[in-house]
This record gives structure tokens, sequence and C-alpha cells, in this order.
């Protein structure tokens, strides 16, 4: 390995001989990209070494099929992990550069909706700390998820397009390239089946290194995008239409071109089930060239190769490996069969019917005529071995793909200790009965890198001074600041660390959203994609009930609250935008009205992605984590509050049923029903009404919104949210009203005392250990992957 010349030198380097500038003239971006590619040499040492090691090993590989990965920028990321922030900070404040506007110059890669996307990204990372032989497959979407803004209050989305500013971390492999077909027919001759596709299409690989903890190891998140396999039709272009000369390319590129929203047209639909399909067959390819140069015999198959299934979207693997082993490589197929399940394994991330994919047959026939044979053939052959078994893959004209990747894999997971328990006794409980030890719970965790050590650096700087810095990679050190919690002075330096932050955030919102908060209010904080389940219009609820008893009676010591709320809804997700306006509306009034200003303001940020995260968690006092129990399968962000300093105010629900039993139940804001209450309530006729007349806050701030206090102009606009709530409610937004209430209260209580507040901030972050994603692979690698660690090996 050649000796790499100080961070200095290389970034003096490459801003000269690979951006052709001397400092002089170096614009922002020749900063950046200098600085990423200097970072970026010593993580590929630490790549290719580790590429090495695992050849040299032949140790298992992990493979995760994400159609999403989170990993918003990475140049502080590897700067984090490098341990080099010190060095970066001061070479770029010696050409006068501003360290904290280099990072932030470098474009978010939005390439996932929410929490299944980050958490594949924080997977990635505790794979590379861990140092277990992994990629991430994924698709390079040429536009991530879409960018918000507010026009009027409503959400306006626009493309996102990250790729066209220039960034340091893919490596283009053109030599890596997989046709993929979709439709076609299929050719039966005897034994020997064949598909025929009708259509193909080329995926290229784009890896990116990812740079685990003190650069110890770097795995691979190889991204595939879409190309013609003839990119060009001469014979059109000849006959002058030029236009239809470039269509294959146009065709092919649409594969990769966008990430999916989460909702989708029948169009879009058979776009999504391609993405799926393209994904799949590239990875899988990849895998059985990378294994057949290794090992060749694919008996061997399960002892080197796993693959996770982030949800169903690459459920497809199941049916597309029985076919590479038995249609193209010969293998019997109850052969294939078990070599496959012996591969595979499924995380489960959410129990919402409509969210479980289903796709109709007649469209997943024509792209797929095969696989929905083989599908079939899987499915007749479960019942078989099964003779208790009733429901089928099969059903209402539809391929179920939570059934099929349950039965095409060895171990099925939820993502909280709640959830598993309710995939067991719901979607999945006749699979269970039939496969009593195939479910197990992995509970969700936040890689400590970016979310405690790169975001909050004054708490990390704390903590190391406390208890030394060897929780970086071995987060349960945290309970080691228990004894500090009991001390007042350390606490005070706590609270100064909070106190700080929030200034930070209050600077930054003046100067960029025009909202000015005074650092010393309660910063109540909700940030996560706008859904009905996540009851965000419970919160605004709460906000307008709290404003109208405030201006009754402004002298009642209200504790000055900041009400902080950011998220995307779906663009078709109609209820969901009218949430948002809602809140944008209430937040007008509300912050203009002189009574009230003091002791309460609304803001709602545009944009929300992964660095916007990452500025408001280290500064918020409170985490709002209110959907209603059963429904949010874990939640992450609700770990990466508690792990900086914010206390939960939530209901029982994912993994906030397990936060509360680790920092403790004086240490939380619990209200709202349960689980099982839930499921009872909404067999109780007219529950919000009943709710409503029992509590006559809820039914002022209904009043309110109902007549329009917040849309003068057109008081009808919010008939459908109020009508929803008085009528149908089927999240219980009315029924947990009053305890939310209830528990709001206690935390202007608990905060109006600054010492018992940053008591119980600090118990969060010193029980907050277990919810690293370290320990979440950890349990991953025993539990499903029968994967080794190298580093040390
Ligand atoms: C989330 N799911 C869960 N889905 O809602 C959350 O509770 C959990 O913590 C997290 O996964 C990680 O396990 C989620 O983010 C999506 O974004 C889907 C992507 C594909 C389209 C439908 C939404």
């Amino acid at each position: 390995m050649t000796k790499l010349p100080s961070l200095r030198e290389s970034i003096l380097q490459h801003l000269r001989y690979s951006f052709g500038k001397d400092p002089e003239h170096a614009i922002l971006e020749d900063w950046r990209m200098a600085v990423s590619y200097a970072v970026r040499d010593r993580i590929t040492d630490a790549w290719i070494n580790a590429t090495h090691r695992t050849y040299d090993t032949g140790a298992k590989r992990v493979y995760y099929l994400s159609m999403e990965f989170l990993i918003g920028r990475l140049l502080e990321d590897g700067i984090v992990n490098l341990e080099l922030v010190d060095e970066a900070r001061a070479v770029l404040a010696e050409f006068g550069k501003d360290y904290q506007a280099v990072l932030a110059d470098e474009p978010d890669a939005a390439l996932g909706n929410g929490g299944l996307g980050r958490l594949a990204a924080c997977f990635l990372e505790s794979l590379s700390t861990l140092g277990c032989p992994a990629h991430g497959y994924g698709i390079r979407y040429e536009h991530g998820l879409f960018r918000q803004s507010f026009v009027d209050g409503r959400q306006v989305e626009m493309p996102e397009h990250w790729l066209e500013q220039r960034h340091a971390w893919e490596f283009e492999r053109p030599e890596v390239r997989y046709r993929v077909g979709f439709g076609g027919h299929v050719d039966t001759r005897g034994e020997t089946v064949r598909w025929y596709p009708a259509e193909e299409v080329e995926a290229e690989a784009f890896d990116t290194p990812v740079v685990g903890w003190k650069g110890r190891w770097a795995n691979t998140l190889r991204l595939w995008s879409g190309r013609a396999i003839h990119p060009f039709d001469l014979d059109r272009f000849n006959h002058g239409d030029y236009a239809g000369a470039a269509q294959p390319e146009a065709l092919a590129r649409t594969i990769s071109r966008v990430l999916y929203p989460d909702d989708t047209t029948e169009q879009g639909k058979e776009l999504r089930l391609k993405q799926e399909y393209f994904l799949t067959c590239a990875a899988l390819r990849d895998i059985l060239r990378r294994f057949n140069n290794q090992f060749g015999d694919l008996r061997k198959l399960p002892a080197k190769v796993a693959i996770q299934l982030n949800d169903t979207h690459p459920a497809i693997a199941g049916p597309e490996l029985v076919r590479v082993l038995h249609d193209e490589r010969g293998l019997p197929f109850d052969d294939a069969l078990e070599i496959a399940q012996g591969c595979l394994s499924y995380t489960n991330h959410t129990l919402l019917p409509e969210a479980l994919e289903a796709w109709d047959e007649s469209l997943f026939g024509r792209l797929l005529p095969r696989h929905i044979q083989l599908i079939d053939r899987i499915d007749a052959t479960h019942a078989a071995r099964n003779p208790s078994r009733q429901q089928s893959m099969r059903a209402d004209h539809q391929v179920k793909m939570g059934q099929l990747s349950f039965v095409m894999a060895h171990k099925v997971n939820g993502v909280s200790a709640l959830h598993t328990d309710l995939m067991k006794s719901t979607v999945f409980s006749e699979l269970h009965r039939l496969h009593p030890d195939r479910i197990v719970n992995q509970t969700n965790g936040v890689t400590p890198r970016r979310w405690l050590l790169g975001c909050n650096p004054r708490l990390a700087s704390l903590i190391t001074e406390s208890i030394g810095e060897a929780w970086v990679d071995d987060l349960d050190q945290l309970t080691r600041l228990e004894p500090s919690v009991e001390d007042a002075a350390w606490l005070d330096r706590y609270a100064q660390v909070k106190r700080d932050n929030k200034v930070d955030l209050a600077n930054w919102m003046a100067r960029h959203h025009g909202v000015h908060v005074d650092p010393d209010m309660l910063f109540d904080v909700q940030i996560k994609r706008l859904h009905e389940y996540k009851r965000q219009h419970l919160n605004i609820l709460e906000t307008i009930a709290l404003w109208s008893e405030i201006r009754d009676n402004p002298e009642a010591g209200w504790t000055p609250r900041l009400k902080l709320f950011a998220g995307k809804a779906a663009p078709g997700y109609f209820f969901a935008k009218d949430i948002i306006r809602l809140i944008n509306d209430a937040a007008a009034v509300i912050n203009a009205d002189p009574v009230t200003a003091p002791y309460l303001k609304v803001a709602f940020l545009p944009n929300y992605n992964v660095s916007l995260a990452e500025r408001l968690v280290p500064a918020a006092d409170l985490s709002e984590q209110i959907s209603t129990a059963g429904k949010e399968a874990s939640g992450t962000g609700n770990m990466k509050f508690a792990l900086n300093g914010a206390p939960t105010v939530g209901t029982l629900d994912g993994a906030n049923v397990e936060i509360r039993e680790h920092v403790g139940a004086e240490n939380f804001f619990l209200f709202g029903m349960t689980a099982e209450e839930v499921m009872e309530r909404r067999h109780v006729d007219g529950h919000a009404w009943r709710a409503i007349e029992a509590d006559p806050r809820l039914r002022r701030a209904l009043d309110l919104i109902r007549d329009g206090r917040f849309s003068p102009q057109d008081p009808g606009r919010y008939h459908g949210i109020t009508g929803n709530l008085e009528g149908p409610d089927y999240f219980l937004v009315c029924s947990d009203f009053t305890d939310y209430w209830r528990a709001q209260r206690e935390v202007d209580a608990a905060f109006a005392d600054r010492s018992r507040w940053s008591r119980m901030a600090a118990w969060n972050t010193a029980r907050s250990g277990w919810f690293s994603s370290d320990r979440t692979i950890r349990g991953y690698m025993a539990d499903i992957w029968n994967a080794q660690s190298l580093i040390g090996a």
C-alpha cells in the first residue's frame, strides 16, 4: 500500500491535479471535492484491504437488498469515522474556508423515503464498523425523493437532482453490467424450461465504499443504473427519426430514473415492479458470479451467502434464485428451493394492510411469465408439505409478496419486540403456526457515529471527557455516565450542551427560514413522514387547544414552547397534505398572536431530509412519538432523540416500548391506548364523539378548525379533516387526545424545573446504548446470517 501524504497535502494535490485549481481560485465546490477525494483515498485503502481479507479467509458474505439507501451526505461521515475532524477543520481554516460550509455544500443523497431507507444506511455503516463482509445492493436513482417547499402553506413537490452536483463517492464500474429481461414467453420442452424475455435492459454497477469506525473496515454499496443494450438506433437516425433513435436509451434509463414516493398510479406500478426485478436480478447475478469465482459448488451457497430482503420489495429474489439454479444451472427444483431458502431472509417493516405488497397477477404474469409459474410451484410445494395450510400466496388474482417472502426465507424478522409479536398474531399468524421457529425479532438501531459523534459534537466531547472514547463503537458504555447524571456540576454542562445546540438551531432557522425563536423555549419536535397513523394531526390539535387555553388565561405560568414539525407527504396522499397545510395555516395565526407569543410558537420546516435531521435532533428537548399503538413498526427517530437527550412523549408503540424500558418510565412521558385497547376501541360505536363530548378542549380545537379560524378566506378547507376526526377516526386521534393533553402538561411541569429536566434528558442519553445499530447487526449476524466479523480475526 502506498503511503498517503498528509491530509493537507492530499487536499492541495487534489485541488491542483484533480480539479486544476490553486487555493486562490478554488470555489467552495472545488474545496469540497478536494477534501472528499483526500478522504476517499484513505477510505479506499481500507476498502481494498477488506476485500482482500474477505477473499483470503473465504468468509461468508452478507448481501443487503434494498430499494432504498437513505445515505444523506457522506463527507462528514468519512471524516468522523477516520477521526479527521480537527485536521480537516484546521486545513480549511488555514485557507479561510469554513468547515461547516464545505460539508453543507455536498448534495444530500435522498435515495429513500424514510425509516426503512435510513435503517439500511445505518446498517451498512455498522456492518463496516463490525468488520462483517457485506454489500448493499440498491438502485442508483437519478432523482431521489422529491424536494418539498410550501406555497401558501401547501406542499409543492419539485424534482430532486442530487447527481447534477459533483460528488466524490461513487466509482463507476462499466465492466460490471448485466442484462435484465422483461416480458416475452416461456418455452417448455420436457424438463427443460427457458424464459425468452421480449425486452432487455442493462444494469451497470456504481460502487460507493462505506467506511466503519476508525477506518478498520469498509464495505460496498453497489447501486445499479439502467442503460440500453443498444443505446442508439442508427437506422432510425439515418431515416431522420432523431427522437426515435434515442428512444431505447431513454426507455432503459427510465428504470432507474426516480425513487417511488410510495403512492402509485397503474402505470407507475408497472415501473415499480420493473425496478424491483431490475435490482434483484442484477444483484443475484453479481452474487452468483462472485460465488462461482471463489467457490463453485452451488450447494455451498447457503454457507457462503446470506441475502437479506429489506421488506418485500426485493421478494422476487426467491423465485429468481430458484429460476437461475433450476432452469439455468440444472439443479432439481427441490434442491434449488432448499438452497434459496438457506440463503434468504426477510425483514418486515409494516403491518399496515395497504402497505403490504400485492401485485395484480395479470401485470406480474406479463412482466415475469416464468416467475409466476415458479411462484405457483413454490406455493404448491409449500401447501403439499403443510396440509393444514389455508392461505395461498396467490389469492384474489394477486401475488402476495409478504407470503412469498415468508415462505422463501429461513428467518423472518420484525423490527421491534411489539411489532414482532403482532406479526405473529396478525398478518403472519398462519405461517407462524406452520413455522414456529422462523419469526425472530431484531429491534432496530441507529449508528452512533452519525447520530451522536457526527451530529452532536458537543455532547460527544462531554461524553468522551467523562468516560473515554470507547462508547463510539460500544454504546453500552454510556451507562458509565450514570454517576455523572447525579452530579449537579456535570448536569449543568450537559444542559449547556443542549442550550448551545438550541442556539445554533435558532440562528440557523432565523438565517435560512426567517423563523425567530427563543432558545429558552421547550423545543418540541415531530419530524417524520406525514401519515395519519403517525398522527401529526393529534399534535396540531393539542397545539390549537393549548393556544386557546393560553389566550383565555395568559398569566397562568405557561411553559414556553416551540412546536417544530418537518416531514414530507406522498404526493398523492391528499389527507396528509391537508394536515401539512393545516399546520402551516395554524402556525401563521398562532405566531401572529401577541397574547400567546411569549408562550407558543409553531414552525414547519420544509424539505425534511437526513441533513435536516442531523441539525434538529441535537437541539430537541422533547421527542414526539405519538403513533396509534400497533401501527409504527419500530421508529428510529425515537432512538436518535433519546440518545441525544430528548425525552419522549409517546404511546406504547414500536420501539417506544423498549426505549421506555431502557430509559426508565420516570424519564418518559407515556400516554394513550395500548395496541390491544386500540383494537377494542375501534369496535365501540361513536368512539370519536364520545371522546369529543367528554373533553371541551378537544371540542373547541375541532370547532376552531371547522369554523375556518385558520383559513378565514376558505372556511371549509379542513372539513375533510374535521369530518374524519368526528366520524370514523380510524387512528383514534380523538380517543387519545385527553391523555395526550395530560402528558403534555406533565412535560410543561417537568421542563419548568430545569435541573429535573436535565436529569431526565441525561438519563435518556445514559440508557440509550442498546439502540446502537451495532447491537442490531450483531443480532442479525448471530441469529439470521451466521456471519462472522473479520476484524482482528
Ligand atoms: C419504516 N417503514 C417503519 N417504509 O414505518 C418504521 O416504523 C421503522 O422504524 C422503519 O421502517 C425501519 O424499520 C418505512 O420507512 C417505507 O418508507 C416504505 C418504502 C416503500 C414504499 C412504502 C413506504
